[in-house]
């Protein structure tokens, strides 16, 4: 399992401790959440809180980008040192294009797919990149419902990949109970938020360690 922490839902006020406790929990890959207020109705965290994360850990950090035009950013967050870019091609007139970029950039590509978008709208981008991050609530906030017909299209994607090779994620109202079902339809990562990880009496590396250990059911 691929365990990714959706650091919006950290405590900002001890980010630092956060991360310390984060690493030790051996989570994979931090998840940094950037929404501009138009392409999603929120705000979610900045380049300074990025940087900041960056600074703290040798792990991996994805920067998933939840705004209009996400072209004119891959080099920003390309030189800052993000290691994995996810954009939605909902946004971006040219997604061949801006996959191009990243990988130029040596940044792996991701896509992020809302709720509402079709497997057939993003197929032929999906032997070019190397996840896809599917949606299971709106983007743009935390703590929202987790939808239910996403999984249709996540058993889609699942079959799709044995032909291609990527890694399929999921993000949105990510409980224990979902990363077990979630697992044997053949998702391999998840973004935790509220619904597993933050704001819960246990600490963060019990947490985790329950995580990897859960049966499929
Ligand atoms: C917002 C963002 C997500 C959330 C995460 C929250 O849509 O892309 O990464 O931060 O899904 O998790 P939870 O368990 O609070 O829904
Ligand atoms: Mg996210």
């Amino acid at each position: 399992k691929i365990i990714c922490p959706s650091m919006m839902c950290a405590d900002f006020r001890s980010l630092e401790k956060e991360v310390l406790a984060l690493d030790e929990a051996n989570v994979d890959i931090y998840h940094i959440d950037i929404m501009d207020g138009h392409f999603v109705p929120n705000f979610g965290m900045g380049l300074q809180d990025f940087e900041y994360i960056r600074e703290k850990t040798n792990k991996l950090v994805d920067v998933h980008l939840m705004i209009q035009n996400p072209s004119e950013y891959i080099d920003l967050f390309s030189e800052k040192g993000a290691d994995i870019i996810y954009f939605h091609p909902e946004t971006d007139m040219h997604p061949t294009r801006t996959i191009d970029r990243i990988r130029a950039n040596g940044v792996k590509p991701g896509i992020a797919i809302n709720p509402g978008t079709s497997v057939a709208t993003v197929e032929p981008l999906l032997g070019l990149v190397d996840y896809v991050l599917i949606m299971t609530v709106n983007p743009g906030f935390a703590g929202q419902k987790y939808l239910d017909f996403v999984n249709e299209k996540i058993v889609e994607l699942a079959k799709l990949r044995k032909e291609r090779n990527f890694t399929i994620l999921v993000d949105g109202a990510i409980s224990r109970e979902k990363i077990k079902e979630l697992s044997i339809l053949g998702v391999e990562g998840f973004i935790l938020g509220t619904s597993a990880l933050f704001g819960k009496e246990q600490d963060y590396k019990t947490i985790v360690n329950e995580i990897r250990q859960l049966p499929e059911v």
